[in-house]
């Protein structure tokens, strides 16, 4: 079990900008799925998508991996014979922490957990690729390379998964979906503190793009074939398929 994210519950004189610690490792299950939504529904789905697309003898990349929700979705559902997941994530915390978690559970597909920059990383002979959540986290002027390197990697059929919060250029918009997930945050036992530190502490670190650079961003990549799957308030995933 989880601990109960109180990361934000007492006042800080000096919010820092938020880092993937130790410390955020320790409560990451409970901090995300109170604070996506749709978290668990975008798990699975990735676990069925993968089943869908994943090809014999080919790579399946987790890219900002986190504890591995995503890899271990993929790996309970994979049927395609010899696929071998990568999952890559930069903050060793999680890194370790994920090397641990995923020996509780037996499988026959070979899992390889790194840490690394999924910027600087090979991607080659993949048939499924999962950016969940993660591509908000990477610079903005290295997200353009990232997805065209994901697209030279792909194979033919392969599937990029792409999981982001959004932002709106209109700003009623932006502002009253902003609100719907504040108070998604509020039901699932966020104070007005938790809130507001965490808000300044991921201001820097957490830089948010529009669907409309997302599609544009697929389309100069090579990808004529990309479509949201799942939106609630400000989060989507969107599937793009080479
Ligand atoms: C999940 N996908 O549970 N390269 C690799 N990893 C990175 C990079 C980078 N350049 N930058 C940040 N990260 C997970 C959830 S969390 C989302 C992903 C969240 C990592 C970072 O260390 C963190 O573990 C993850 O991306 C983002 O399905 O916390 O909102």
């Amino acid at each position: 079990m989880s601990k109960l994210d109180k990361i934000y519950s007492t006042p800080q004189n000096k919010v820092k900008d938020f880092v993937f610690d130790e410390a955020v490792v320790d409560v990451f299950p409970d901090m995300i799925q109170r604070s996506v939504p749709g978290y668990h529904t975008i798990i699975s789905t990735i676990g069925h998508l993968a089943r869908e697309y994943a090809q014999v003898d080919s790579n399946v990349y987790d890219l900002g991996c986190s504890l591995g929700a995503a890899t271990l979705a993929m790996r309970r559902s994979i049927e395609a014979a010899n696929c071998r997941i990568v999952a890559v994530d930069t903050s060793t915390a999680m890194v370790e922490r994920c090397q641990l978690h995923l020996k509780n559970f037996k499988s026959d597909i070979e899992t390889q957990v790194i840490n690394a920059d999924a910027s600087e990383l090979d991607i080659e002979n993949a048939s499924v690729v999962v950016l969940n959540f993660t591509l908000q986290f990477i610079e903005p002027d290295k997200r353009d390379q990232l997805i065209g390197k994901i697209y030279q990697g792909l194979k033919p059929g392969g599937i990029l998964i792409v999981s982001e919060k959004l932002r709106f250029d209109v700003p009623k918009i932006h502002e009253t979906l902003d609100e719907l997930h504040l108070d998604f945050k509020r039901a699932h036992g966020y104070s007005e503190l938790e809130i507001s530190q965490k808000r300044t502490a991921i201001e820097n670190v957490m830089l948010t793009d529009t669907l409309a650079q997302h599609y544009q961003r697929f389309e100069q990549a090579g990808f004529q074939q990309f479509s949201q799957w799942y939106q609630c308030f400000n989060f989507t995933s969107m599937l793009a398929i080479k």
